[in-house]
């Protein structure tokens, strides 16, 4: 981040835009980031000591004015965010405390008789190549999920599917329908849920505590290997979420009683290793 007439900077330095977006959102969640002092003039007006001696000779601060750190640090005076960004030297211990403490939500698999997430897509190699009878589907092309949300008993949880078509490891994209041009969310609507004692749950009134299944039969075109995510989040703080990733894989679809399994070339074409398939990113 130093950058004067002696010193270089390089990028790998700074922070990259995607990471700045993600502290933001943690913070906007009500969770602390706690920067060091030295990255300011004065840390209790809060002022980022920039540098920007292309411009002004005088200001050969620590933090270059172009960095994506300074977008960061420059939150210390920001209304939305300023209470979650402590600065050392400075810290509200009281503030900090309560922050770390900060009700957050995360899903919890039923993993008691393996039916808490879709089979996972899996297979064993003979040679180098994929057995073909040794890949893991999906039954009936029906996703089922049975679980938890661990959080706070005085909130309420909306759960929200995702499948990435597109496989570009992002979940949230829209991609073109090449039959009707049309854009389609990867979003999975209108969500088959239930509570323990089968009674049907709208998708944003999810409570902590409280066991629910998802039977989410997918549409005949979804083959393949399908990465999904299950999101959940505060319906009163979206910022405060989670979600958990896996793929699985899905046959070609033809009836509800065919045995796909028996048919050799029934999405045999898509069965690529997952390394190539889809990428590391994720969203
Ligand atoms: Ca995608």
């Amino acid at each position: 981040m130093l950058q004067s007439d002696d010193v270089i900077r390089y990028s790998g330095n700074d922070l990259t835009a995607k990471k700045v977006k993600e502290l933001k959102s943690f913070m906007a969640a009500g969770k602390p980031v706690i920067v060091d002092e030295r990255f300011y003039k004065d840390a209790g007006k809060r002022e980022v000591d920039v540098n920007n001696a292309r411009k002004d000779n005088n200001q050969k601060g620590t933090v270059d004015v172009d960095s994506q750190v300074y977008q960061l640090f420059s939150l210390a005076n920001d209304d939305k965010y300023k209470n979650h960004l402590y600065i050392t030297g400075q810290v509200d211990q009281s503030g900090l405390l309560s922050d770390v403490v900060r009700n957050s939500c995360k899903i919890t698999f039923n993993t008691e008789n393996g039916t808490g997430y879709p089979k996972e897509y899996s297979y064993t190699e003979n040679g180098g190549a994929i057995r073909k009878d040794s890949v893991q589907y999906v039954d009936g092309h029906t996703l089922v999920y049975q679980f938890q949300v661990k959080g706070s008993k005085s909130r309420n949880y909306r759960v929200n599917l995702y499948i990435d078509r597109n496989g570009d490891g992002i979940y949230k994209g829209s991609l073109k329908d090449p039959a009707s041009g049309q854009k389609e969310t990867e979003q999975i609507g209108n969500l088959t849920i239930s509570d323990q004692k089968g009674n049907p749950i709208q998708a944003d009134r999810l409570e902590a505590g409280e066991w629910y299944t998802i039977t989410q039969k997918l549409p005949a075109s979804y083959v393949g290997i399908l990465p999904w995510k299950l999101e959940i989040y505060d319906t009163d703080n979206s910022n405060l979420r989670n979600s958990v990733s896996k793929y699985c894989a899905c046959l070609l679809y033809t009836s509800d009683d065919a045995d796909e399994r028996s048919s050799g070339d029934l999405g045999g074409r898509r069965l690529i290793k997952k390394k190539n398939k889809c990428g590391l990113r994720r969203n």
